[in-house]
């Protein structure tokens, strides 16, 4: 029985579960669930999700949602994927675990918070918090220096000084994606000053290529129709 991945490529750790299930030759299907119509609240989907969140997956009568336990459970339960995606050295696990663990009450509320307030707010209508916005930008700068200094110490190309990716750079790498949505000043002024978190998306992009751009493309197309909305009508 194929493999179903219920996700909607707006939301990071969907991306990251169907980036992962692409580029490992797992055979899935793709179950759309749109948050915008919130379809995640529909009976049939919280009988997989009762937490009425993407990405889940169903394999065979297995259920399971959180993106980093699914991501994790690919890796043991698809044969052929490599060992680097969650190394069986169980020091090195430990290692994306404890990267992993930090991710979501850091880098995510962060870069998760900061967008919403500032770009997608008013794009879809929603009340704009400043102060949330302002208190998400602090979390967010404080998470890529940690990244910087902690996680991207070194030579290495990805996290952990790895020189190949796992389901961490993946995971995070998604997470930051997110910020192609905000205004050039903006993102220039988050992003600018951490040059190796630049280099480090860049290696992740091409690590993972072309499933990364083709299961972004949807987050660029948002980006040019906030784009077109934002921008002031061109000079007569
Ligand atoms: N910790 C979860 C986060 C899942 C999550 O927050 N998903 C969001 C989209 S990015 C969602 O489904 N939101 C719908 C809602 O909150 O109603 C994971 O990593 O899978």
């Amino acid at each position: 029985m194929t493999l179903k991945v219920y996700a909607d490529r707006m939301s990071q750790p969907s991306r990251a579960v169907l980036i992962f299930c692409k580029l490992n030759g797992i055979e899935f299907e793709e179950i759309k669930v749109e948050i915008s119509k919130r379809q995640q609240l529909s009976p049939e989907f919280q009988a997989i999700n009762p937490l009425k969140k993407v990405p889940a997956i169903v394999d065979g009568r297995f259920k399971l949602f959180e993106s980093h336990a699914i991501l994790m459970y690919l890796t043991t339960a698809f044969p052929g994927v490599p060992d680097h995606w969650y190394p069986t050295d169980y020091s090195r696990r430990a290692k994306i675990n404890s990267v992993l663990s930090w991710h979501h009450l850091n880098l995510r509320r962060g870069a998760a918070t900061f967008v919403l307030h500032t770009v997608l707010a008013p794009f879809l209508g929603l009340p704009q918090k400043q102060q949330a916005a302002a208190e998400a930008e602090k979390i967010l700068t404080s998470s890529l220096s940690t990244l910087e200094e902690v996680w991207l110490k070194g030579n290495g190309r990805f996290l952990l000084g790895g020189f190949q990716p796992s389901i961490a750079d993946l995971s995070l790498v998604c997470e930051i994606m997110q910020l192609e949505l905000l205004d050039e000043g903006d993102r220039g002024r988050i992003l600018g000053p951490h040059e190796k978190v630049q280099r480090w998306i860049e290696s992740t992009r091409n690590a993972t290529k072309p499933h990364f751009d083709e299961v972004h493309n949807v987050l660029y197309e948002l980006r040019r129709k906030i784009r077109a909305t934002t921008e002031l009508p061109s000079k007569m």
